[in-house]
């Protein structure tokens, strides 16, 4: 049968590529477990020090496989339950990603719509390819956007993005993505997978404890309450307000002089 997922690795650089191009990479379940085995056999395997997500063919991803029986609603049939397809699929994969022991490169050759265009988001670093585009196609068939898209969007873009992104569905060119900052950078065409290759080398030959520290620690500090954040602050101000500097700093100030700093 057909290989949904390709794998290759070249040097510490690991390349998965979505591999259903007549259905433009749209998931069904059997590709939803070939690329949950293939994260998994990355995420185990120490030679991988990055890795690199794209798609064969004109597209990255046009998310789910609409006529996949598990969400394909049918005539004198009860609807379907379309949670099942997100707590077996959708959110593991968008948690394999985020919690990858190494760095994310996706490099969007071409449209990615619905789910497709959120497990773009999902990468660390995203480039684009200059006539890829990214639906949030959800709401064109009734559905709020998933794979992470209502944490993603608005973090990425601001709420008037976000919210316009997701109420109308319309095609976003990659150029328009990179000037959102929707993703990291749009390129051309045909310099995609060797500056997505080049990018990912280079990040591979970095500390990868520390980037992917780096990207868990902004994930938390965006999972703080504002509650939490404010307390935070008020246990920094009480250390600092007790230093010397903000003595010196407050005294300054009421006399009109130059600070002198001294603490370390
Ligand atoms: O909980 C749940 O499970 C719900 C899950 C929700 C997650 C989601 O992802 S919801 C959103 C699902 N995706 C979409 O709604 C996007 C549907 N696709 C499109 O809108 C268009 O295909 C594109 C804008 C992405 C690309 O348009 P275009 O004109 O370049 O290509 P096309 O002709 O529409 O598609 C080419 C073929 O791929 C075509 O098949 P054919 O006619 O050549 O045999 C088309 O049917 C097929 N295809 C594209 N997207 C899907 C698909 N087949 C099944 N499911 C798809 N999502």
């Amino acid at each position: 049968s057909e290989t949904l997922i390709l794998k290759s690795l070249n040097g510490a650089v690991c390349t998965l590529t979505l591999n259903r191009p007549a259905a433009l990479n749209s998931f069904t379940a059997a590709m939803h477990e070939a690329l949950a085995a293939e994260l998994d056999a990355v995420a185990a395997d120490a030679r991988v020090r990055c890795l690199l997500l794209t798609g064969a063919g004109r597209a990255f991803c046009a998310g789910q496989d609409l006529s996949d029986p598990l969400v394909s609603p049918e005539a004198g049939q009860p609807p379907k339950d379309l949670s099942v397809a997100i707590d077996r699929h959708y959110k593991p994969l968008v948690l394999r990603l985020r919690r990858m022991p190494v760095p994310v490169v996706v490099a969007v050759n071409g449209v990615a719509a619905g789910a497709g265009a959120n497990l773009a988001l999902c990468g660390d670093m995203v480039l684009a390819a200059r006539s890829a585009s990214f639906i949030q196609a959800f709401s064109k068939i009734g559905l709020v956007p998933d794979t992470g898209g209502t944490w993603m969007l608005p973090r990425l873009v601001g709420r008037a993005r976000a919210l316009a992104l997701a109420f109308l569905g319309d095609k976003l060119p990659a150029e328009d993505a990179e000037r959102y900052g929707l993703i990291w950078r749009c390129v051309d065409d045909e310099a995609l997978m060797d500056m997505a290759q080049s990018l990912a080398s280079r990040l591979a030959r970095m500390p990868t404890k520390a980037l992917v520290a780096t990207r868990l620690a902004m994930d938390q500090a965006q999972l703080t309450a504002l509650d939490g954040a404010l307390d935070a602050e008020a246990r920094l101000q009480r250390e600092l307000g007790v230093a010397y500097d903000y003595q010196e700093g407050v005294a300054a100030f009421g006399a009109k002089r130059a600070p002198v700093f001294t603490d370390r």
